[in-house]
């Protein structure tokens, strides 16, 4: 993710007007709490106040207890569960790896109905409970299978290069228990797993600059962050189907690949379109919609294919640029209507490590296309 500096803090000098305040170390609750957040009637239709900045938010943080970033949401048992990364201040300051990420465990969010009561289950995973891990608990997802919840999450590994890892419970807001080695032949970050019609689990990931995808071109590691020149082909999210036991890559891992209307390769130059990080798969009347951030111009795109291993047809942008520098989100049915959750910094007025999940509807038109949303004008 983050990788140029200079570029961001001329980004957040523009949008943001006053948002180094001093930050404090945020309460981290160990036990169930619930949040009275105050929704409006209906969070997905009614815009926020404009803030003091006069900036405006669409929609509401869904807790302000603690900071919460990157929302995979996913209906259990009809609940609904969000797994969200948990912001923290480390004191780490802000660099081109990312390392003021320096998130330490998760909390579970959960809510009845999408304007219903948000509640914080806790911790539900330590970094300090990972045999393997070293730091940097960054976007997790969850799925159910087999009477079992599984938590996937990437975090650096005890040399600092980035891993998924699973781990299990019993109920969907843990405890959960990691297991005892990262996925073998995972790499990378931001897992997302997409459970099909048929029951075939595949797992979608990575994400370049601090996501380290960039040193993987050769299939192994190569510590130098090595990028495709502008007009080479871009870099590939990545896929994998999951065994049956959910723990492990069934198959060797293959690339996704992402085209332009003319049925070639997105290049490493189309910004504005290409795979950045935050991978996301829903599926909608028969097509399979791969959705994902594109970094440093902020979007999050989508692409349509006919297969869960694509090719994807890029189509254009779900979510503008939120406020904030990274845009992450998921999108899941409830009952008959479509939800995006994603996050921004309304609630730390702009600091880029320190994000609020958010919710808001999302609409496909009759031609399977998706509106476009904008969360946030100045
Ligand atoms: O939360 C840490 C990282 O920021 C995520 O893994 C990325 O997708 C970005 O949202």
């Amino acid at each position: 993710m983050l990788k140029n500096l200079k570029l961001k803090k001329a980004l957040l000098a523009l949008t943001v007007p006053a948002i180094l305040a001093t930050a404090c170390e945020q309460k981290r609750p160990t036990a169930e709490t619930t949040a009275t957040t105050d929704q409006p009637t209906d969070t997905t239709t009614q815009s926020s106040d404009s803030d003091s900045t006069g900036q405006k938010f669409l929609n509401k943080p869904l807790i302000s207890e603690i900071y919460t970033a990157d929302p995979s949401a996913h209906v259990f048992n009809g609940r609904i569960y969000i797994y969200p990364s948990h912001d923290i201040e480390a004191g780490i300051p802000q660099n081109d790896n990312g390392d003021h990420f320096a998130m330490r465990d998760y909390h579970i969010l959960s809510m009845d109905s999408i304007n219903g009561k948000v509640t914080d289950h806790g911790v539900a995973l330590d970094v300090k409970d990972i045999p393997w891990a070293g730091r940097q608990l960054w976007a997790p997802d969850a799925a159910f299978k087999n009477g079992t919840y599984y938590l996937y999450f990437p975090v650096k590994d005890k040399q600092d290069i980035f891993r998924i890892g699973v781990a299990t419970s019993k109920s969907p807001t843990g405890p959960f228990k990691a297991q005892p080695q990262p996925m073998a032949n995972s790499y990378s970050m931001d897992p997302a797993v997409f459970t099909d019609t048929d029951g075939t689990s595949y797992m979608y990931f990575g994400g370049i600059w601090g996501g380290q995808l960039q040193r993987w071109s050769s299939g192994k590691y190569n510590p130098k962050d090595e990028y495709p020149a502008d007009d080479q082909p871009a870099l590939t999210p990545k896929v994998a189907r999951l065994s049956k036991n959910m723990l492990e890559f069934d198959e060797p891992v293959k690339n996704v690949q992402i085209l332009g209307k003319d049925g070639k390769p997105l290049l490493a130059k189309e910004n504005d379109k290409r795979f950045f990080e935050a991978a996301w798969l829903h599926k909608y009347n028969g097509k399979y919609y791969f959705s994902y951030s594109t970094g440093d111009t902020h979007n999050i795109a989508y692409a349509i294919g006919d297969s869960p291993y694509g090719p994807f047809t890029y189509q254009g942008v779900i979510l503008n640029p939120v406020l904030g520098w990274t845009n992450h989100h998921s999108i899941v049915q409830v009952k008959d209507k479509w939800y995006l959750f994603y996050h921004d910094t309304e609630l730390s007025k702009g600091q880029t490590h320190l994000r609020n999940v958010k919710v808001t509807e999302l609409t496909h038109r009759p031609d399977g296309t998706i509106e476009t949303i904008t969360a946030h004008q100045e």
